[in-house]
């Protein structure tokens, strides 16, 4: 089998950066490191996907209506929209997920493009082997669409220096890259990059 390379960007959004709803603390400072690996990644012609949290105003996934989280990421809204310096190309494919009330939505393979493909079907179509995950937050909707990604048969890449976690639990991040780790997922940081031929 040919190998066919992919960058997904996990939910690189406002409201998970400073300042934002539901704040990773340097969230915001992955941004650079994306946008040099979407340069790297564009220069050879593979596919970018950028998930995106896209909540209902009212969703089990809220607090106020029984879930984890302040409300974040409400669609349309401000704190919905990708980080203003995040150079997502114009041919990126969006990856909505969360915009069930009913469900949390982490996974990106929870998701499905604008014409409402879920992710792992649009991976296949477009003939994806291989996908180098980077984004927020390493220890919920990153690690969450890692995972899924190896249980679908997909080899992955953690973008190490490219995810960032929450944290609700000291070392949840730690745990969260161990457990990707473990489930075959591999890890790889910009000064050691090479994309897979
Ligand atoms: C996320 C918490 C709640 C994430 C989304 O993108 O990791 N975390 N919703
Ligand atoms: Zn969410």
């Amino acid at each position: 089998m040919t190998r066919k390379n992919a960058l997904l960007i996990v939910d690189m959004q406002n409201d998970f950066c400073p300042g934002g709803a539901l704040p990773v603390a340097d969230g915001d400072l992955v941004v650079p490191a994306l946008n040099r690996y979407m340069e790297i990644f564009k220069a050879e012609g593979v596919p970018i996907y950028a998930s995106r949290d896209w909540h209902p105003a009212k969703t089990a996934h809220f607090k106020e209506f029984g879930g984890q989280w302040p409300a974040h990421c409400v669609r349309k809204t401000f704190g919905a929209e990708f980080h203003p310096d995040l150079e997502l190309p114009k041919n990126a494919v969006i990856i909505t997920k969360g915009d069930d009330p009913d469900s949390d939505g982490y996974s990106a393979f929870d998701g499905h493009d604008d014409s409402g493909r879920v992710f792992d079907e649009r991976l296949r179509d477009d003939r994806v082997t291989h996908l180098y995950v980077g984004g927020l937050a390493t220890d919920y909707c990153v690690k969450e669409t890692v995972l899924d990604a190896v249980r679908k048969g997909f080899e992955v890449t953690v973008l190490m220096d490219a995810v960032k976690g929450v944290d609700v639990r000291e070392g949840d991040s730690e745990r969260a890259v161990q457990e990707m780790a473990e489930s075959g997922a591999e890890e790889v940081t910009l000064d050691k990059f090479r994309i897979k031929a």
